[in-house]
């Protein structure tokens, strides 16, 4: 007889930046979500799934829990929140530090209402000294009640399997929900479009803050099979943002372009011609319309 399989929701909780997405696709072994040194990177929620002869686990990457500046800071609090209830296991990533400030205290007061296991999961252990782990566990225990507690680096897959064992001893028998070669639920175009905006906001570096969105407006595989035509569209706020992501007779957004089409060319496993353009609509974060038009909604 075949053995019951495990199945279930992991949320990733925690500061932007702390290693959310680094921690999930080094779990799944590829690059799916998008990762940068620049915060709020993650906007929508992205589901990545990670298959074994134990079973299915699912995780939930979510946009950092803070306080909402616009409408686009409101929605990816509803995304994070929404996360919680429907998940089986909640993982809260932290820096390996005994700082607790106001962003934890608030995710501490999320997790207290929880039913689900909780578990702390310190990254980034590579940076730092195994006493420095220990404090950081010490202070961490103080604000909330863990089930688990998983030192990690993400970066490094280091405990990363232990990690895995964990989540498989606290999921619960269950179906398996996606096909055992499916690593993401993403569809490709917003793919595509998130590593190009990943691209931009590297070259970019701080010369723009977080006013830019990527359109997919064309992909299509030509007929044998042999490239996929691309073509996309940073918006930007400003008329001024425009001019430095286009560059110096257009250095810049050819920068951006062929960084991106490597990694869309890797994801695709196929030949990619990509076209971007660049266009300026003023404040398309506080707008509804466009915030749909950008795939921020369910
Ligand atoms: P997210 O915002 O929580 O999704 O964080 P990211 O996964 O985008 O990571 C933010 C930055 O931290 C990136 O530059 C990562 O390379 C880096 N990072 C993530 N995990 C580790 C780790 O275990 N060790 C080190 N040294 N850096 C890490
Ligand atoms: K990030
Ligand atoms: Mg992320």
């Amino acid at each position: 007889m075949e053995k019951q399989k495990k199945s279930g929701f992991i949320a990733l909780v925690g500061r932007p930046n702390v290693g959310k997405s680094t921690l999930m696709n080094h779990l799944i072994g590829q690059k799916i979500a998008i990762t940068s040194r620049k915060p709020q990177t993650t906007r929508n929620q992205i589901r990545t799934v990670y298959t074994d002869e134990r079973g299915q686990a699912v995780f939930l990457d979510t946009p950092g829990i803070h306080k909402a500046q616009n409408r686009l800071g409101t929605y990816m609090v509803e995304v994070a929140q929404k996360t919680f209830s429907q998940a089986d296991i909640v993982m809260w990533l932290v820096e390996p530090t005994t700082f607790i400030g106001r962003g934890e205290q608030e995710i501490a007061k999320k997790l207290r209402q929880l039913k689900c296991p909780v578990f702390l999961i310190v990254n980034k252990t590579d940076t730092v000294k195994k006493e420095a782990v220990a404090e950081c566990i010490k202070a961490y225990r103080q604000i909330a009640d863990f089930n688990e507690v998983v030192a990690v680096s993400a970066l490094r897959s280091v405990n990363t399997d232990t990690l895995l064992d964990t989540v498989f001893r606290y999921l619960p028998y269950g179906p398996m929900y996606y096909d055992e070669d499916t690593v993401t639920d993403q569809p490709m175009r917003q793919i595509a479009a998130e590593m190009i905006r990943e691209k931009a906001l590297r070259r970019l570096q701080e010369e723009i803050p977080h006013g830019i969105a990527v359109t997919i407006e064309q992909m299509k595989e030509r007929p044998d099979g042999s490239v996929m035509d691309i073509e996309a569209s940073i918006i930007c706020e400003r008329e001024s943002h425009k001019g430095i992501i286009i560059g110096k007779g257009g250095s810049m957004l050819k920068a951006i372009g062929s960084d991106a089409r490597r990694d869309i060319e890797d994801m695709l496993e196929m030949k990619v011609n990509l076209k971007l353009f660049v266009k300026v609509r003023k404040d398309w974060r506080d707008s509804d319309l466009y915030m749909k038009n950008f795939g921020y909604h369910e």
